[in-house]
């Protein structure tokens, strides 16, 4: 078999893997929904779901694609095969896992773009002038009909879309080492010295009042955990924070060198996510906020949503400090930083899907993958309700069916020993074997319970809908999936032919 292309370095992998996980969800998703369940409230859960699913499926993820990488497959559609002795049905189950990252990349590069074009305006003094007034509204009024006027899209908005997308593109040109792990070796240091940077300028903001944004978050308290939402939304920010059940580490995993502790590799990328949400993320937006405006409405602007906060909030409080633009400037970089190196993690489990499966040119397989990306990126700008049917489906919904599915095929139907076998391969730190009998039980009745809860419970209100724009990006959802079935299928005589000639 053809040597994988493997990371250059162990510090690389991790900082690649870390670059994954690090994103948009840390910096602006997380503070908005713990803005909104309550601060405190929301973060029990949110430990919760972070040591029961969290932890144990990013193990997975990575032992799971050191496994498959072995065998040179990296999309789920080879892994999945890759157990059922390359049956059709399981890599058409698999293509499940390469649709999911790509249909959220098809909205989160659109994201951010905008950072990029926010970061371009800030530096270059184009921002609305800042309000002074101690009513949020107000204050904030500037910024929202800024915003608007710059997603209508714009001509503007559009070039720096543009520009995103031909960055991502040349990165991921270049490859494992050269692209993803340089930029990550860059990208990473940046984002936390940007964000430390941050968190000290808000927490102290208006005579340390920013503090009190900070005690809010972490007043933990119990109020949460009889309410289903906020299980919900605490499991689906774990997820979404960690990149989990969507193939993104487990394609990441598959270029590691077979001997790679991957256990230490996967609580690294944990420990370095968490850093960088719970210390830096619940630091800069919501402490921001109350430094600013009066504390009963963060909850209130939290509500309008995760853009209102990044886009509109934020550059409303930092303009209105001395060199504002400069720190205006630093925010929308932080973000543009940490969402490229995760849009990268979302392509990639195609390019493999391409390289590995279909056996296609390095070259070949990242022009095909970006196409996808240019398309889905364009109806994200250009179809109203696009990005918000795809985020709930693809970024919320599916992912926690997917991870579902990978506890119960890489634990329960691997088999327990034969996972454990694969898990203590190489490495020096021993995690219990009954620590996984727990996860297998409790994991899947955890993500099933939130399944149940939130779709089967409210199942009429989601799926039911006339509004022609949400049907048009269901359809495309199911045309994406369809397309990589035939793809799955099709590749399989490749894999087929590979393994008798091997033979
Ligand atoms: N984990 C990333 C983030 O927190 C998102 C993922 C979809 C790549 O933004």
């Amino acid at each position: 078999m053809q040597q994988r292309v493997s990371w250059n370095s162990k510090l690389g992998l991790i900082l690649a893997a870390a670059g994954n996980a690090v994103g948009l969800g840390n910096i602006l998703r997380f503070p908005s929904k713990a803005a909104l369940y309550g601060g405190g409230a929301f973060m029990v859960p949110y430990f919760v779901a972070l040591v029961l699913m969290g932890l144990p499926l990013m193990i997975i993820e990575w032992v799971i694609g050191r496994y498959a990488g072995r065998h040179g497959h990296g999309s789920m559609t080879g892994i999945l095969g890759l157990f059922f002795n390359h049956a059709s049905w399981a890599r058409v189950l698999g293509s499940i896992g390469v649709a999911i990252p790509l249909l959220i990349c098809m909205y989160y590069i659109y994201i951010e773009s905008w950072t990029l074009g926010f970061a371009f305006l800030s530096l270059f003094g184009k921002m609305p002038t800042p309000v002074i007034n101690s009513d949020a509204h107000e204050a904030v009024k500037p910024y929202v009909n800024f915003f608007k006027e710059y997603t209508k899209p714009s001509i503007m908005a559009y070039f720096f879309l543009v520009l995103t997308l031909l960055i991502n593109w040349f990165i991921l040109q270049k490859g494992i080492r050269r692209g993803i792990e340089i930029t990550a070796k860059i990208g990473m240091p940046a984002i936390i010295v940007f964000g430390v940077f941050l968190g000290i300028i808000c927490i102290s903001a208006n005579n340390w009042k920013g503090f009190e944004g900070l005690k809010f978050i972490y007043n933990l308290n119990f109020s949460g955990i009889t309410n289903p939402v906020v299980w919900v939304e605490a499991a689906g920010q774990i997820f979404f924070t960690l990149s989990l059940g969507m193939g993104a580490i487990a394609v990441y995993a598959s270029y590691v060198n077979p001997k790679e502790d991957v256990i230490k590799a996967g609580i690294w990328t944990a420990l370095i996510n968490e850093f960088v949400e719970v210390v830096i993320g619940a630091s800069i937006a919501i402490p921001a906020a109350f430094a600013m405006f009066s504390s009963v409405v963060i909850p209130e602007l939290a509500q309008e949503g995760t853009f209102r906060l990044g886009f509109m909030t934020m550059p409303a409080v930092f303009m209105s400090f001395p060199l504002g633009w400069l720190i205006s400037f630093i925010w929308f970089m932080l973000l543009f930083l940490a969402a490229l190196t995760s849009s990268l993690a979302l392509i990639q489990p195609l390019i493999a899907l391409f390289e590995d499966e279909m056996k296609w040119g390095h070259t070949k397989s990242v022009s095909v993958s970006m196409i996808f990306v240019i398309i889905g990126a364009h109806f994200s700008a250009f179809i109203p309700n696009f990005i918000d049917e795809l985020d709930f489906w693809a970024g919320c919904f599916m992912l926690l069916l997917f991870g579902l599915l990978e506890i119960i095929i890489f634990i329960w139907i691997f088999g327990m020993n034969n996972f454990y076998k694969e898990l203590t391969q190489n490495t020096k730190i021993i995690l219990p074997k009954a620590f996984f009998y727990v996860v297998a039980v409790v994991s899947p009745f955890f993500i099933f319970s939130i399944l149940y809860f939130w779709v089967v419970k409210d199942f009429k209100n989601i799926v039911f809908t006339e509004e022609p724009t949400k049907i048009v990006a269901r359809l495309f959802i199911l045309l994406f999936l369809v397309f990589l079935s035939i793809i799955a299928v099709k590749s399989r005589k490749i894999i087929m032919r590979d393994i008798r000639y091997t033979k």
